[in-house]
């Protein structure tokens, strides 16, 4: 089986990869496997969340959904500026609030008068989806809906109708702006609301309630989107708002209901989404969302309250560094732009990274394995060091805590790792040591469980070493790793 023929077999989410006869084929997959759409999601690892609304205007976190329309007037909205700061931070996506809980549509939708329409801002006839959509895919970035299914405004909430009056949102949404990469459902359900003035408390079923099973499929027919929520099916919640998953962290995840029953948007053991679920149901990787600041929203109380780069980059190490996606909220100001103490947060953090990743200084290197599939090159561990995140090194089926060693073109000092397993074929090792060569013996300088997409290990002190080498400790199969690289 040549190469491309592997990959057009995974890519199409086959079980399992059949071998070649007298030759050595690429190893069985493990457990679950990500789809087309997950793998392209997980290239994405970094991007931004907007949360503007009536609250940005209103100064709350959550509007009780009697908001007058007409408050919403930007004096000076730029989605290019926007774009740009994201840009600047590296950010490959920006997913904004379409609707929070209020049930204000930042889009001229058709199925209530309480949007944008009704806004003073452009005498109500712009739209903020149109603008910020538009001008992200200028800037080369995905774009993405968060529409909260709790509407605090609709009269209809609580009944039958209301879900319809859901959908119809997100069908608006998803054929009217162009591709749309994420669709985000959020776990907050139902309680005390205006909902046309009766402004009473609303409580649903969470599991019965929006018959997520249907509108998934809704959203799977319009889009090629991935849909988040707290149960999947494509991405799940990390389980906190503060932008990290656990250190061990599994791409595979079964949730369970909080009494350990069927879980659902807003029922889910969330202490189990930081971790995942080792061989679990589901390839459902984690997304971290976090704000930049303690709100959601911007307010004015909170511009000396935005997190510095260091910060930002912390988090990044705990939620891309760990096979997630980090989602940064930076809610735009009354003005309709990021305050300037976020825009330099967010330029400084795209600046540590770029310099960061300038240079790997494994390239060139020569590598070696204890083990190389088949014993030819075309799993051999020069396959780490490619820059192909497709190519791979692995090892026959029988050896599964194999080791390789890279010999550096010269002494090199670093304080970063990055590892990445070949995820087409599932999660697969287990626990890994690297170790640096000091003098005559080598020394352990990091140690993990989990890799996944993407793991990114920091030392303390800075490694000076020409020889550095990754043991697999733990795997139930071959492994199959794409990357091992070496940053400063
Ligand atoms: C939650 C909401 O209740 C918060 O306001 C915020 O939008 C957060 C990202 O999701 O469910």
């Amino acid at each position: 089986m040549t190469r491309r023929d592997f990959m057009a077999a995974t890519a199409l989410g086959a079980a399992s990869v059949p071998l070649a006869r007298g030759a050595a084929g690429p190893p069985a997959s493990y457990g679950a496997i990500p789809t087309p759409r997950q793998l392209r999601w997980h290239e994405m690892e970094t991007y931004a969340f907007l949360h503007f609304t009536v609250n940005t205007f209103t100064d709350k976190e959550w509007g009780y959904g009697d908001e007058d329309p007409a408050i919403f007037n930007p004096t000076a909205f730029d989605a290019e500026a926007i774009m740009a700061a994201l840009a600047a931070a590296g950010m490959t996506g920006v997913i904004l609030t379409a609707k929070h809980h209020d049930g204000f549509c930042m889009w001229p939708t058709k199925t209530t008068g309480h949007s944008i329409r009704n806004s003073r801002w452009r005498d109500g006839k712009g739209d903020i989806v149109r603008d910020l959509s538009q001008a992200a895919s200028l800037a080369g970035l995905g774009f993405g809906v968060y529409l909260s299914p709790w509407d605090r405004n609709n009269p209809r909430y609580g009944t039958p109708e209301y879900v319809g009056i859901y959908r119809a949102q997100l069908q608006e949404l998803l054929t009217g702006y162009g591709p749309i990469f994420e669709v985000w459902h959020d776990g907050a359900n139902g309680g005390d609301g205006f909902y046309g003035g009766a402004r009473e408390k609303r409580l649903i079923d969470n599991h019965t309630y929006y018959h997520w099973p249907e509108t998934w499929e809704l959203v799977r027919t319009l889009s090629d989107a991935v849909i988040f929520s707290d149960v999947g099916p494509d991405i799940r919640w990390v389980g906190n708002e503060k932008g990290y998953a656990n250190e061990t962290c599994w791409a595979t995840f079964t949730p369970v209901g909080e009494n350990g029953g069927p879980a659902a948007p807003g029922d889910v053991r969330t202490r189990e989404s930081t971790t995942g679920t080792r061989n679990g149901a589901n390839w459902m990787p984690p997304e971290c969302d976090v704000s930049i600041r303690p709100g959601w929203f911007w307010h004015a109380r909170e511009n000396d309250r935005v997190k510095a780069a260091p910060q930002l980059l912390d988090l990044y190490f705990k939620s891309v560094g760990r096979g997630g996606s980090l989602l940064l909220n930076v809610p735009p100001d009354r003005r309709g732009v990021l305050h300037e103490n976020d825009v330099a947060s967010l330029e400084e953090f795209g600046r540590l990274r770029l310099e960061m990743f300038a240079s790997n200084l494994a390239r060139g290197a020569r590598a070696e394995a204890s083990n190389v599939r088949g014993g030819g090159i075309e799993y051999g561990p020069q396959c780490l060091i490619d820059g192909d995140r497709d190519s791979f090194w692995s090892t026959d089926d029988n050896v599964t805590t194999p080791s390789t060693v890279l010999e550096l073109t010269e002494r090199r000092s670093f304080n970063v790792v990055r590892l990445r397993e070949n995820i087409r074929l599932g999660q697969r090792v287990e626990a890994f040591a690297i170790d640096a060569w000091r003098r005559d013996d080598w020394r352990t300088i990091a140690q993990g469980t989990s890799i996944g997409a993407c793991r990114l290990l920091r030392t303390s002190d800075l490694v000076s070493t020409s020889r550095v080498r990754l043991r697999v400790t733990q795997s139930p199969v071959c492994p199959a790793l794409s990357e091992f690289s070496l940053f400063r």
